[in-house]
């Protein structure tokens, strides 16, 4: 992992022509100010939203890392070496009339002071003023309140500073929601953001980065109903769900990069570095060109089957980084296996879906089939109708501070069992009906949690029926399984 922005410069080259690519998805043809500012570049903007407090912070660094990958200062001013920093600026950020370049990025929270740290954080000024959206009323850690009430009153203004960012775009690919599926302003208000949107964008992609809740890191006891009550929009309304989770990043912390007592800021800089590998290509010209549509398009072989576990590589200590010389030969092996995952699963004991591998830095294809080894995606009972084992992408611009790096996003059904220790920390509360009256005080329907619960059940089941031989694998992807 690249240590937290330093000094020095990324390696910039020139484009090619072969990153002349016309835009194949666009409904909108480009304006005049983009054909004249990058007329060889396919502009298809992405939308960040952040929900919650998780998800605010992590915006914010996310922000802080991708600003200074682009040149861009904490005033928001373009202060890079390279065109090539510009060449896709417009993906995430919108150039305002005074040159200053503003992150397409709304912020919600039901807890105004929480988003006041990130408006007073270093690069808090190149938000939008008007697109923090906040209340008062906090959510208690609560869904409902916030799916149902506190959260329903932000809705509509929620939607309006979006509807703003979206038709500010050229051609607007897609959502990325970031919050934390244990919270009740991330899992409520996240719900209800992602049903509008379904409703309102039905034909862009809308993918999450979700913070699985983890009872080792945080012992809120209403987290399980949370997660689980979201999940069943996540299921139901997302394109993709890229599923990270604190666990296994406090462990990367602890045990890989020797932070002793790692803090929310350190998980989420792991988990930016991720999303800054995940989007490069989206970012800057490569060799080739990844969109959150090719994501979908190659890793969810069925539509409910769109859970993905993030993997990044190389992760280096501080200490041993200056002596460290990554090679593809050994960043490979590295980067696929499970104490490379941001979330505590490992796909060797599940079946592999689907698994693609985005390269940061001068790599070829060439130079990556040399040494990939099918083995490292392929479970004993690997799926031979799947069409394709690794799907490969490039970004010739190295990640700040490292030659080379690379982050995979891998579909497999080792994904259950994050989705099992969910389920069955929500049992626990469930089979009880415990503390369900804060929820049904809010309007919820007692069904709601069975209906959440079933959901949860058949996604698991539908994983299992993907794990062991090939003709168990071949059933249709609405077909409901029964929990184990
Ligand atoms: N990785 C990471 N996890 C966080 C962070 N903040 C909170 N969490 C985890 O997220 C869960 C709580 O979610 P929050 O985002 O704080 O809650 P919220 O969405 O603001 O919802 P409220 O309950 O209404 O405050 C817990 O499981 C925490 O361990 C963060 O900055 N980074
Ligand atoms: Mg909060």
């Amino acid at each position: 992992m690249s240590e937290h922005p330093e000094s020095g410069s990324a390696q910039f080259k020139k484009p090619t022509s072969k990153f002349k690519r016309p835009d194949k998805e666009g409904n909108k043809p480009q304006s005049k100010k983009n054909q004249s500012k990058a007329p060889i570049c396919d502009t298809r903007e992405v939308l960040t939203i952040c929900v919650g407090h998780a998800g605010c912070t992590l915006g914010s660094k996310l922000n802080e890392v991708i600003c200074d990958e682009h040149g861009i200062d904490p005033n928001g001013t373009f202060m890079g070496e390279s065109d090539l920093q510009l060449y896709k600026i417009d993906v995430f950020y919108q150039e305002a009339m005074g040159g200053n370049y503003v992150p397409r990025t709304v912020l919600i929270d039901l807890d105004a002071g929480d988003l006041d740290n990130v408006r007073g954080s270093m690069y808090g000024r190149t938000f939008r003023p008007s697109n923090f959206v906040f209340s008062r009323n906090g959510s208690g850690n609560n869904f409902a309140k916030s799916y149902y009430t506190s959260g329903a009153d932000i809705i509509e203004e929620s939607l309006d500073a979006i509807r703003r960012e979206a038709e500010s775009a050229t051609c607007l690919q897609g959502f990325q929601i970031l919050h934390s599926i244990g919270g009740g302003t991330g899992s409520g208000l996240g719900s209800l953001l992602l049903d509008r949107l379904r409703d309102e964008y039905s034909g862009r992609i809308i993918s999450t980065w979700s913070i699985m809740p983890s009872p080792k890191i945080s012992d809120e006891v209403l987290e399980p109903y949370n997660a689980i009550l979201a999940n069943k929009h996540m299921i139901d309304k997302a394109d993709f769900n890229i599923c990270v989770d604190n666990e296994a990043l406090y462990d990367i912390c602890n045990y890989k990069l020797r932070f002793p007592n790692p803090t929310f800021s350190d998980l989420n800089h792991l988990i930016s570095v991720a999303m800054s590998g995940v989007t490069a290509a989206f970012r800057f010209p490569g060799t080739t060109s990844h969109t959150l549509r090719s994501i979908a398009t190659t890793l969810v072989p069925y539509p409910k089957l769109h859970y993905l576990i993030p993997g990044y590589a190389p992760l280096t200590s501080r200490d041993e980084q200056p002596y460290s010389n990554v090679s593809i030969k050994s960043l490979l092996p590295e980067l696929l296996s499970t104490n490379s995952m941001l979330s505590p699963c490992d796909p060797k004991k599940g079946s592999y879906l689907a698994t693609a591998i985005l390269f940061r830095g001068g790599v070829s294809a060439e130079d990556v089939l040399q040494y990939l080894d099918y083995s490292h995606v392929k479970s004993k009972d690997h799926k031979e109708w799947l069409p394709t084992d690794i799907q490969l992408g490039f970004c010739d611009i190295p990640a700040r501070g490292l030659k080379l790096s690379a982050t995979a996003l891998v579909n497999s059904t080792a994904i259950t069992c994050t989705l099992k220790r969910l389920h069955k920390a929500f049992q626990a509360l469930y089979s009880r009906k415990a503390f369900q009256k804060w929820y049904l005080a809010e309007g919820m329907e007692e069904s709601e949690f069975s209906e959440a619960n079933a959901a949860t059940e058949d996604l698991i089941s539908e994983y299992q029926s993907h794990e062991g031989n090939s003709d168990k694998a071949s059933k249709p992807a609405n077909a409901k399984g029964k929990n184990k």
